[in-house]
């Protein structure tokens, strides 16, 4: 009975410190479980880069022609075209696309990007108003 009464108060005198320790447990279990929402977070949010390219675009339709054409490109996230510029500025997933890749699918439509050349056959197929400014003057000449 004795024995009794002793593990009694210890256990009250544990209870009271595992009551100071469920609490500590509690806030660790918070904090570890908020550092590993954090890094999951950061694993599973896409990365993103971004590339500034610059074209060979002439008048809106073109800038339709490109946007329509990034509206769909695979890897694409946003997208900024200055039709004064001739730049578009491109934030993608590095996972899913690359700037050599973007720029392929530009030159695809029949634009120049940066260094890689506009599909030939799709700048033939461009309207006058598309074309690059020499060849415009190389057609009125013609026209004479
Ligand atoms: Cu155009």
């Amino acid at each position: 009975m004795q024995e009794y009464a002793i593990q009694l108060i210890k256990q009250k005198k544990m209870n009271s410190n595992s009551l100071k320790y469920t609490t500590m447990k509690k806030t660790m279990l918070i904090m570890v479980l908020l550092v590993a929402g954090i890094t999951m977070n950061a694993q599973n949010s896409e990365k993103i880069d971004s590339v500034k390219i610059l074209t060979s675009i002439q008048c809106d339709m073109c800038e339709e022609r490109v946007g329509e054409l990034l509206s769909f490109e695979k890897g694409v996230k946003h997208f900024n075209i200055d039709l004064d510029t001739k730049y578009v500025s491109v934030i993608y997933n590095p996972k899913k696309t690359t700037p050599a890749e973007i720029k392929k699918a530009i030159s695809g439509v029949g634009y120049d990007a940066d260094d890689v050349a506009a599909d030939k056959e799709a700048y033939a197929k461009l309207p006058a108003c598309c074309k690059k400014p020499e060849d415009h003057d190389h057609k009125s000449h013609e026209g004479h």
